[in-house]
C-alpha cells in the first residue's frame, strides 16, 4: 500500500511594496484552489510570502519595520486563507516574518508553519541559516539585511506528524546546507518543505551568480537524495521592486529527480502525486542510516563552525 500526498508548490511571481495584505491574501487563495481542482491536499507557498522582500532595504523607521511582521497567525488579513483551505479541507505551508513580545523584548523571526488540513497549525519553524549582512553594505543596489532584522532560530529543525507521514520545513537559505536536511533525515523526515526569496548579484560575482538556478536545485536534489525524502522549493520570483530573483520552482523525489517544476516568474502552481513510500526502499539499502553511518567521525560538524586548520 501506498501513502499518496497529492502537493501542489505555489509560486509568486513579485509582490510590490505597495501590495497590502488582503490583495497578496487574494493571490495565495486564488493558488490555493487551483491546487485543489487538480487534487492537492497540500500547498507550499513561499519564503515571507505576504510582503515584499523587505530585507532588500535599509528600514530605519521602527513602525515602518514592523508593518513588514505578522504578531498574531492567523491574524485579520490570514483568517480568510485559513477559512478557504479548511472548508477545502487542503492543508499550507506558509513564509511570513514573525514578530513576537518575549518578557517584554521584541523578537523577531523568519518564520514558516504547517497547517493541516482542517485549519490547524500543527507546526512551526524558525529560519536558521540566516544570510546577508547586520550592517548596511555600501555601493549595492540591494541589501540582504536578514542578519539585521531576524534573529536565527530558535526551534530547530523539528519533524511532525501530518498528511500521513513525516513532514519537515526550511527556508530559503537553509537549502544550501546539508546539515538541515541530515538534522531531518535522522528524524526520518518523508517530505521536506521550503520556501525561498533568492536574488541575483548578490554575491557581486557574475560567475557565480549564472549558476543561480543551478545551485537552487543542486542543493534541493542532493538534500532530497542524500535523505531519501520529499523536497519541495517554492519560490517568489520575477522583479520584485527592481530586484531579479530566479524562479524554478522544484517538486523532487527521495531519488533526487525533479518530477515538476515552474516554468514561469508569476504565480504558477505546479503540483505532483508524491508517493510518500516512495525513500524506504533507500532508506532500507544505500541510506540505511543505522547500518552505514559512522558519527563517531563527524564530531567537528557540531564543535566546529568554520574551517580551521588541517591537523
Ligand atoms: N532569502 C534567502 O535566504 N536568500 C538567500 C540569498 C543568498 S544569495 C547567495 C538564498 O540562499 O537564496
Amino acid at each position: 500500500m501506498t501513502r499518496k500526498l497529492v502537493t501542489a508548490a505555489a509560486q509568486m511571481g513579485p509582490i510590490a511594496k505597495a501590495e497590502d495584505r488582503k490583495s497578496t491574501v487574494g493571490r495565495l487563495i486564488e493558488m490555493l484552489r487551483e491546487a485543489h481542482g487538480r487534487g492537492c491536499t497540500l500547498v507550499v507557498f513561499p519564503e515571507l510570502a505576504l510582503t515584499t522582500f523587505f530585507p532588500r532595504w535599509m528600514i530605519e523607521d521602527e513602525d515602518e519595520l514592523d508593518s513588514y511582521y505578522e504578531t498574531e497567525m492567523p491574524g485579520s488579513a490570514t483568517q480568510p486563507l485559513f477559512d478557504e483551505a479548511s472548508k477545502l479541507g487542503v492543508g499550507f505551508y506558509l513564509g511570513y516574518a514573525e514578530l513576537i513580545w518575549e518578557n517584554g523584548v521584541k523578537r523577531r523571526f523568519n518564520t514558516s508553519i504547517l497547517v493541516d488540513e482542517s485549519g490547524k497549525i500543527i507546526g512551526k519553524y524558525r529560519k536558521v541559516h540566516l544570510p546577508g549582512h547586520a550592517e548596511p553594505q555600501p555601493g549595492r543596489d540591494f541589501q540582504h539585511l536578514e542578519k539585521l532584522f531576524f534573529e536565527p532560530g530558535d526551534l530547530g529543525f523539528p519533524v511532525f506528524n501530518g498528511f500521513g507521514g513525516n513532514m519537515g520545513m526550511a527556508i530559503c537559505n537553509d537549502r544550501r546546507w546539508p546539515e538541515t536536511y541530515r538534522v531531518m533525515g535522522l528524524q526520518n523526515v518523508e517530505m521536506v518543505m521550503l520556501g525561498y526569496n533568492t536574488p541575483f548579484g548578490h554575491v557581486g560575482n557574475l560567475a557565480m551568480d549564472s549558476l543561480t538556478l543551478f545551485h537552487n536545485h543542486l542543493s534541493m536534489q542532493a538534500g532530497a537524495y542524500q535523505n531519501a525524502t520529499w523536497v519541495v522549493g517554492t519560490a517568489k520570483c520575477g522583479v520584485e521592486e527592481g530586484s531579479p530573483m530566479g524562479g524554478q520552482s522544484v517538486i523532487i523525489a527521495p531519488s533526487g529527480e525533479i518530477v515538476a517544476q515552474a516554468v514561469t516568474v508569476e504565480d504558477e502552481v505546479i503540483t505532483a502525486s508524491c508517493d510518500l513510500d516512495m525513500g524506504t526502499l533507500y532508506k532500507k539499502t544505500i541510506f540505511n542510516f543505522a547500518a552505514h553511518r559512522r558519527p563517531e567521525h563527524y564530531g567537528l560538524i557540531t564543535e566546529r563552525i568554520g574551517a580551521g586548520t588541517p591537523l
